[in-house]
């Protein structure tokens, strides 16, 4: 199997072909957002130019070709995580709406007094803050399952964590912040088998690993289109027919009904009841083609990939006596996000004085406040790749970080 090169791959995205600083831009903020390749940029260009209109609405050309195009989007991305049919594809706006769908329409339908929702301590704050407020709102009990040193999920926690009394279990599939590639497969077996739920935040996941949901066996996967070369905007909430059928519509308007009368009304058959409202057809015509971009270059390149820009920025990383790497050492545990800090620099700090080289990277919390507590770390720095990232990208990261401290006056 040849290696994808990146460099070829490079020469699709216009964005990152500019100087930034006086400098080539070296892009690792691709856990936040990716950029678009000129496929995509094309695809949303031609649907505007040639077929856009208002879908499932009108008889005229317009919006069926519209129509057409929102249906095929669908249709190709229950391709790439292989769902069963496109009944088990919902659009969302991003990750954290289909996760609220998911909290309001199953969490309201469903929880009861005294049960328990699990969850892990890495979670962004999209899949908290809904289980939060469902939790208050039934009295039922959230847990965590929390790290070991190594920034992962020991089987114990999930043993101790998930009893006879979880019905829901919502976790991410890859952390945004350690990198940490979660034990799934364990996770839905256990839980499964306790007669819980499980729910899949694959925001960072989806984009940069080969999904399989029918192996996988979740009940839920969430993703977002603009973290894999699509617009902002579009997301994928990707349900089992039989769960998705017993719950109630999360949005109520246009488009999601069968009939309407004075006082109640019917739903739409899936996926189409969880879809109120003009739908973003040129999101999902973007989506579209960049799941041909990604599958025309491989997932399993695409992994290996950034597996190997990994190793070869840890390796560097490792060796900077003033900076620490969070999360696992094991490079089979992590995926291609490495959270640090430098000694004596605030991140922040570290962030600014890597632009002015052309890096672009993310400080912060990375909306993870519980797990930054819990790591009793006010904020990291984050790099992460894609596709589209060359070792000359970490090399000049790698440079910068080395003058991150002359900059703030300490010798080294
Ligand atoms: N993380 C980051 O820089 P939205 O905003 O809905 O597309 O994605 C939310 C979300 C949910 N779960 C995980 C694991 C995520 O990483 C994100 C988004 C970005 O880490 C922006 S905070």
């Amino acid at each position: 199997m040849h290696k994808l090169n990146p460099d070829e791959i490079k020469n699709d995205f216009p964005i990152l072909s500019q100087n930034i600083n006086g400098n080539r831009l070296a892009y690792l903020d691709n856990g936040a957002t990716t950029q678009k390749p000129i496929q995509v940029i094309e695809a949303i260009y031609n649907y505007n130019t040639r077929s856009h209109g208002n879908p499932h609405r009108g008889a005229h050309q317009l919006s069926i070709r519209a129509t057409e195009e929102y249906d095929s989007a669908k249709e190709r991305v229950r391709k790439f995580i292989n769902a069963k049919t496109i009944e088990e594809i919902v659009f969302t706006r991003n990750t954290t709406e289909s996760l609220n769908l998911i909290a309001q329409s199953y969490g309201r339908e469903f929880i009861k007094e005294n049960d328990e929702i699990v969850l892990a301590i890495s979670e962004h704050h999209s899949n908290i803050l809904p289980w939060q407020r469902i939790a208050k709102e039934k009295k039922a009990i959230l847990k965590y399952m929390y790290l070991n040193d190594d920034g992962r999920i020991e089987p114990e926690e999930i043993k101790n964590k998930i009893t006879g009394k979880t019905k829901i279990v919502s976790i991410a599939h890859m952390s945004n912040v350690l990198g940490t590639i979660h034990p799934l497969e364990e996770i839905i077996e256990y839980a499964h088998k306790m007669g819980a739920l499980v729910i899949v935040d694959g925001a960072q996941s989806t984009p940069h690993i080969k999904v399989d949901v029918q192996i996988l066996d979740a009940d839920f996967y969430v993703f977002s289109g603009h973290k894999m070369l699509a617009p902002m905007g579009i997301g994928v909430l990707y349900g089992k027919k039989e769960i998705l059928e017993s719950m109630p519509p999360y949005l109520m308007g246009g488009d999601m009904i069968e009939y309407v009368y004075e006082d109640y009304a019917t739903f739409a058959p899936l996926p189409y009841k969880f879809e109120a409202g003009t739908q973003n057809v040129e999101g999902a015509v973007g989506l579209k083609a960049a799941i041909d971009y990604l599958e025309r270059i491989g997932m399993d390149k695409i992994e290996d990939h950034e597996k190997a820009l990994a190793e070869y920025a840890l390796d560097k990383m490792f060796s900077i006596p003033y900076v620490n790497v969070q999360g696992p050492k094991d490079l089979d545990m992590r995926g291609g996000i490495i959270s640090f800090t430098v000694d004596d620099a605030h991140p922040h700090d570290v962030s600014t004085i890597l632009d002015s080289y052309g890096v672009a990277i993310r400080a912060g919390h990375h909306c993870a406040q519980p797990l930054m507590r819990y790591l009793n770390l006010p904020a990291t720095s984050r790099v992460s790749f894609y596709l589209y990232n060359t070792k000359e990208d970490i090399d000049q990261f790698v440079e910068g970080l080395k003058n991150v401290r002359k900059w703030l006056g300490y010798g080294s």
